[in-house]
Order: C-alpha cells, then structure tokens, then sequence
C-alpha cells in the first residue's frame, strides 16, 4: 500500500461526483473520447464492437464512481459485511442494466442519434458471460443486484471461466454444443488486478510435529501449487451502490518448475504451466449432476481458497482480530459447491494463525451460512474421501477431525447408530465419501431452501436429523428475480403503462405494483395491456423466424417452455399434449383448441441421454406439425436454440401461458415462473417449489392448477406405480404414446423415440402418465379462457400486480434480517 498525501488530499477534497443523470453532452463526450483515446480508433475504421467497447467503457467509468462513493460510505460506517460465494454467475448483458440503473438509456439513446449510431444495435453486440448453467447461477447474479440496490456491503466471488456453458446449436434436429469464446472480443466490464493475488496449493503430504511449547504444528507440504488472480466486474444497483463480482483466473507459478527449466527441460516446463492455467478453463456443464471429476473438486478449492484469503487480507488490513473475524463477515454458500470453504477456514485459522481448534470452530460455524438449491439425490455433492485426500490430504484431516467431534457430541446426547452413521460427514457404504451438504450444514450457523416448500421438505427429507437437532438453524429465504432486468430492461413497453399509472415507485418496491389494482377491469386499460404484449409477441416472432425460419402468428397463444432439459421438468409431457392436439386435429375433434404456438427452449447437459433425445423429439414434433398444412394453421412448434440471459429478455415478456410442470417436490424453487409471471403470463403448473408461492399471491382463480402434490406423490411410489396400467385404461393417452413408435416422427425410424416410451411405460420416475390427463383437462381449461381476451388480460394484469414477493430485493432483506444481520448503507 502506498501513501500518497497529495492523492488523498485531492481524493478526499473533490469526492468523488455521482455517476448518475449524465447530461447527453457529458456521454456523447466521453463516449468519443473512449472510442478515440481509450481505444485508438478513427472513425474510417470502427466497427460495430468498437462501438460497443467504446460506450462500454465509459459507462464502467460512472459505475465505478457509484462504487467509490459506496465504498466511503462503508468504511465510514463500519459495516457488517457480506461475501457471496458462488460457482456460477450468470449476469445477463451489462450494458443495458448498467444505462437503466444509471438512469441514462434516454439521454445515451440521443446522444448516439446525434452521431447517427443506433443503441439497439449497439446494445445486440454484447455478448454475455455464461459463467453458469441455469437458475442457480442467474439467481446468485440477481442477488448481487439487489445486493448493491439496496446497499449491502458485499462481495460476490466465483471464478472466470474462459469458456462459458457451451453455445448451443441444432444439427439435424440434434443438440450439438459449441465452445463459448466469450472473452474473443475482450471483455470491456472488467479490471485486472494482478496484484489481488493468492497461491493456492494442491497434492502432497501433511507433517505433524509438536513445537517448543509442545503444540501440535501441521505443515503441508503440497506438491503443486497455482496463482489465482483477482478480475473485478463492478456490479451496479438501481440509482444506488457498486459492488463487485471478483472472479479468479488461475495461473501457473513460473518459479515453481525451476528444476525442470534448469535441465533445459524448457517444453516440459511450459506444459506444466499450461496444465494448471485448465483450472478455470471451463465451466461444467452439468445442472444438478456431478461429474466427479478431479477436475472440478480443483476448482471449487481454488476460488474457495483465493476468497478467503481474500476476505481475511480484508479484515488484518483494517486493523482487526481473527478472533472477532465472524461478526465482521458472513460468507454465504451457494449450494454446496463452496462448502469445502468450512475446512479451508478452520485450516487458516488453526494451522496458519495458530488459532485454538475450538476458537477457530466457533469463529468458522458463526462465518457460513448455507443455501440448499435441490433434493435430487444425483445432485448432492459428494466427493470421494480418495479423492479429496490426493488432492487436499490437510483438508481432509480436518473434516475427520470435525466429524469425530461432532459425532461424538451426538453419543453424548445419547443418537441412535443408526442416526449417527446417517448424519456422519463421511458416507462409508461402498467407496467412502464425503457428504459435502453435511460438512456445510455442521459449519453454518443457518441453512435455507429456497421456497417455502422447498425448505419445509429439506427439514423432513435430506437433513431431517440436523433439523431435528438443531430446528433454530433451519429457514426459509424464497427466492426472487432482479425485476428490473426482467421487467423495466426486457419488457419496456409495459414498465412505461405501469410507470404512466402509478409512477415509478415500483422501481425500489415491487409490492407498489398493487396500485394498479384499480385498473384490473378498466377495459382500455386490458386493451392497451393487450397491444404491448401483441408488440412483444411480434418482436419475438421476427426473432424466432431469423434464427430457426420457422414463422409464428402473433394472434395465436403463445405457450412456453423454457428451462434446462430435465426429465424431471418434463418437458416430455408438454409434448404429449401437444401430440395429443395434433391427434385431435387428425381425427376431426379439434373445434375447441385455440390456435397455439408452442415455444421451448433450454439446453442439456452434454452427457445426459434422455434430455438430448427430448430436444430431438421436441424438434421431430415441429417438423411434422409445422408442415402439415391440415394442423399448422391451429398449431406451430418451435425449438430456439441456445436459450441465455439475453434470449430470455426476449421470451418472457412475450409469453402468454407459462409451463411450469415439473413432478410436485423435484423444483426446489424455479425462478422462471417468477419471470413469466411478472411479464403478464399465467402459469400452468404444479403445486411445486415456488409455484405454490405464486398462486397463493395471484390467486387460485388466475392460475392453472394441475397434478398430483408432493403427498400424493410419496404416496403413488410407495404404493407401488405401475405406468403401464394406465396406459391402457386411457384410450387418448395410448394413441399418443404409440404415436412415438409409429414411425411417422422419424421417417419411418420406430426405434428413434423407443428409450422414451420404454421408460414412461415401464417406470415413469417422474409421473408424467399419472399426471396426463389432469394436464390435459387444465390445458382444456387454457384454451376455454383464451377465447374470452378480456378475461385473459384481467388474469395476466392480476398475476403482475401481485408479484411483488418475488422480487430479489425481498429476498436479500429477508438474508439481511433472518441470516446476515446486516443494516444496508446506501450512497443515494
Ligand atoms: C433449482 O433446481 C432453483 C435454483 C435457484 C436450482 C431451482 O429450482 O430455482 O436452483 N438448483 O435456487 C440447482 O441448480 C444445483 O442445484
């Protein structure tokens, strides 16, 4: 740290001015002087990009005069602080976001005019970070939103993978994946900082060796070691803070292969830096399924161990004791992906600082706090005790330690074997492993779920023992999505009606959507309500025609289906149904339906069978409808590739019914259904994660309620579900299923779709023939109550209104209040 009066002095003279507001004269300035200075570029030469890059810059300039100012007032307070752990970030396009929370879309929007630039242009040339797979991942980059909106001293830390989750392309009606060159064109919104370094070991052995005052000192002697370095993307609130997102890269440590380099080895020694910098090549690409890969234990350890020595650099430079390290920081996991956090902490404080084990595990227990994202057992972490041992010997020393502990505290309060073999931190049935959501659960002082249901089923399912044990540990923080991203940025059209009525208060309180109430049954205001969705529909169909040729009737039902390809969100049983309309349709019994687009998106894991042959299905299903000229004027199917952050900008506020159809207990929460919802589409859905939320707040009447609940679910397993048998007592349902074999979808290929039908016939792990025909009869209900546009419109204006629990600002005041304790310090 240097000192440097004359810079202080000026610093603390001129304080930093507001980033807010800027005048058109002020952004067309420094816009050109970023396109000519900062980047070099005559205007003979410059490309759209540059163009981009330029205005780019000069954004992140006022974004990061916001965090300045954020970070005095913080210091001035002395506040409680927060770090977000997460594996995956997935923010969307910042450019946009950052001119509406600068208040500035207008006056930039004029400025370019004035050069005779286009901002919409300009504004399609970003391309995204896919730092992450799905809701997990968009849900932590909403959190850092209304982290900073609101004005939470916070840090969220994760890691840059040079490769996001893949592109995704069609091939013969086939998912075909293609490398994510994100930073191909430079990445505008980030900051180096090669000196906010850490080096992180990996491998060897442990010594253990008592000292002269004949304590126990270990040592660990690793056998590699990486450099990981710190890129700063500063994230900016609503008229309100900066924080930043800082992501680490990992690199080799030059000196470290001396000896190779001095036999002249120099081939071997590059290589050897080439093989550690793969620790942040890529981002694994599957949602809720473990690869097991070395790889990836290697990467959680890496930004695990980069954040803390980070945040503990943060602490000592403000003069402070490790021992009152907790009540200055809570560091919150985001799933169990950072849980090897619990060990690293108490390995730094016990092994480095010389911290007493029971100090350093209270100070540890009192730090974390621990978000559960899913029941789905192949989604529990567990990481193989050979393997963690290979990798990081002293971390698992430690875990053991831990365990023993706690184990014997449970003797001691006289737990059963049998309960303490299930609440162990290591699984010893078969290959021994670690239970990560275990060791997360015993280091947190508070766990959560996602959804009230979510929560309700973690304490009677997953960790019932823990809960049973320590019932004040458990809570609920339901989950929420960043309403302005995805409302006032994605669906401007209706930000403007609702801002024309009721000003912009809703903005920083989404529950002030309620004002609108009174115009629920105002005919010309359902009708202009109508035209912007009419709008939205129209601009998506234009999108949806030049990326898949397939042309879409805006007047028709827009009806979607985007998420991650899961069995369990049964994508499948949409297309039984839509199968079931074409049948209809065939045979002459189609009067009723309601002319249908069917929209989906969403990608599969790479290595996941059954979802890749759903895409392939769903595809095979369009091309068949889509030119039959005796259906495809009552129905149209389309699959659009390589849904985003940015492509869903564009679904949402053009969706009019939205699937939420998963098996009741599987969704954790979902935060598309709060997306849809709050652009003005219903929803059909089951009674799970946050479904239920959302039909308590709009009302059972504005939502389309079907399927067997979580209860009944149980209830059909144990009972002994045999698919078939309803298979053949229900007439439509085996047309439709036989459909799948007959050929006709496949160019006479009955093979193709045979892994499907076998499965839902023979075990169905997900219901869906159960829950058929209550789907079909709530779809009948849809298109009965489409007919009537005036009643649609009451329902789609009730469902926004009411989504004022959904927003990511109240879930981040209920972590403040419940798990963080932390007061919100804002600069504006
Ligand atoms: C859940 O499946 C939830 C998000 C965010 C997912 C989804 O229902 O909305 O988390 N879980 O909480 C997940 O990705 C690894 O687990």
């Amino acid at each position: 740290k240097t000192q440097n009066k004359n810079i202080e002095d000026y610093f603390t003279s001129s304080k930093p001015g507001s980033g807010l507001d800027l005048s058109k004269e002020e952004i067309k300035k420094s816009f050109l002087e970023k396109l000519f200075y900062g980047l070099g570029r005559i205007p003979t030469v410059a490309t759209d990009n540059d163009y981009y890059s330029a205005l780019a810059l000069a954004v992140r300039d006022w974004v990061f005069r916001q965090y300045v100012r954020s970070l005095e007032e913080y210091a001035e307070q002395d506040s409680r602080g927060v770090a977000y752990l997460s594996a995956e970030y997935l923010p969307g396009p910042h450019l946009g976001n950052n001119l509406l929370n600068l208040s500035i879309t207008k006056t930039t929007r004029e400025a370019l005019a004035d050069l005779d630039l286009d901002l919409d242009k300009i504004l399609e040339q970003e391309v995204e970070p896919g730092l992450g797979n799905g809701g997990l991942g968009r849900l932590a980059s909403c959190y850092l939103d209304s982290m900073a909106t609101l004005g939470v001293p916070s840090i969220g830390y994760g890691i840059r993978y040079e490769f996001g989750i893949f592109n995704q392309t069609l091939k013969d009606g086939w998912q075909a994946e293609v490398t994510d060159k994100w930073l191909h064109y430079g990445n505008p919104w980030e900051v180096v900082r090669p000196e906010i370094a850490f080096e992180v070991k990996f491998g060897g052995y442990t010594e253990h060796k008592y000292d002269s005052n004949n304590k126990l000192q270990v040592n660990w002697i690793p056998d590699s070691e990486i450099r990981g370095t710190a890129y700063d993307t500063p994230i900016l609130g609503y008229r309100s803070n900066g924080i930043i997102m800082r992501l680490w890269s990992a690199e080799a440590i030059e000196s470290f292969d001396f000896a190779a380099y001095n036999m002249g080895d120099y081939y071997r020694a590059v290589e050897k830096k080439m093989r550690s910098e793969n620790i942040t090549k890529v981002l694994y690409p599957n949602d809720e399924n473990l690869s097991g890969k070395e790889l990836r234990l290697k990467q959680q350890y890496f930004f695990v161990s980069c954040s803390l020595q980070d945040i503990i650099r943060l602490h000592l430079l403000q003069g402070r004791e490790l021992e009152n390290f907790h009540e200055k920081f809570n560091i919150q996991l985001n799933d169990t992906h950072p849980s090897i956090a619990v060990a690293e902490l108490m390995r730094i404080l016990v092994d480095i600082h010389q911290m007493e084990w029971d100090e350093a595990w209270h100070v540890t227990r009192h730090t974390f706090a621990y978000t559960n994202h899913t029941l789905l057992p192949e989604a529990l972490e567990k990481w193989s005790v050979n393997l963690l041992g290979r990798l990081l010997p002293r971390h698992l020393e430690i875990i053991y330690e831990i365990n023993s502990r706690f184990l014997n505290e449970l003797r001691k309060q006289n737990f059963s074997t049998e309960q303490i073999s299930r609440m162990s931190l290591i699984d010893d049935r078969g290959e021994p492993s670690i239970r990560m959501a275990h060791l997360a659960t015993v280091g947190s002082h508070k766990v959560n779920g996602v959804s009230a249901l979510h929560s309700r089923l973690l304490k009677s399912m997953v960790l019932q023992d823990f809960a049973e044990l320590w019932p004040e540990k458990f809570t609920n923080v339901t989950n929420g999505v960043a309403h302005r991203r995805f409302l006032a940025l994605s669906n401007p059209g209706l930000a403007d009606l609702i801002t024309r009525k009721i000003g912009k208060e809703w903005l920083t309180d989404l529950s002030a959507l309620r004002n609108l109430e009174k115009f629920a049954d105002d005919k010309s205001f359902q009708e202009e309500w109508r035209n912007i969705k009419f709008k939205n529909k129209e601009r998506l169909t234009a999108l949806i025609e030049e990326r898949t040729g397939v042309k879409l009737d805006p007047s028709m039902l827009f009806d979607i289906h985007v998420k991650r390809i899961h069995e369990y969100k049964r994508q499948h049983l949409k297309v039984l149904h839509i199968l079931s309309l074409y049948l209809r349709l065939k045979n002459g019994k189609g009067k009723d339906i309601s002319p249908t687009s069917f929209i989906f998106g969403g990608k599969a894991a790479p290595g996941y069978f059954m979802a890749k042959r759903i895409i392939k299905l769903i595809t095979a299903v369009a091309d068949l409808i889509n030119n039959d000229p005796e259906v495809n004027k009552k129905l149209k199917v389309v699959f659009l590739p390589n849904f985003s952050v940015k492509l869903a900008q564009q679904v949402y506020p053009a969706a009019d019914l939205s699937e939420q159809i998963s098996m009741a207990g599987k969704e954790a929460s979902g935060t598309g259904n709060m997306k849809f919802s709050l652009n003005g589409a219903l929803t059909i859905g089951t009674l799970d994660g946050a479904n239920v939320e959302i039909r308590e707040e709009v009302g059972e009447k504005n939502f389309f309620l079907f399927g067997l609940t979580t209860e009944e679910v149980q209830e059909t397993k144990k009972a002994g579900y045999h698919p078939y048998r309803i298979y053949e007592q229900n007439n439509d349902l085996r047309e439709v299923m036989d459909f799948l074999i007959s050929g006709k979808l496949s160019k006479g290929d009955k093979e193709l779709f045979r892994p499907i039908y076998d499965n839902l016939l023979q075990q169905d792990p997900y219901l869906l023939l159960k829950d058929y025909q209550s789907y079909i009869e709530a779809m009948d209900e849809v298109h009965k109550t489409w007919k009537d546009q005036n009643e649609w419109a009451k329902r789609s204006i009730l469902n926004v209104i009411n989504m004022g629990k959904f927003s990511s600002d109240r879930s981040i005041s209920d972590y403040c209040e419940d798990i963080w304790k932390v007061e919100t310090v804002k600069v504006v």
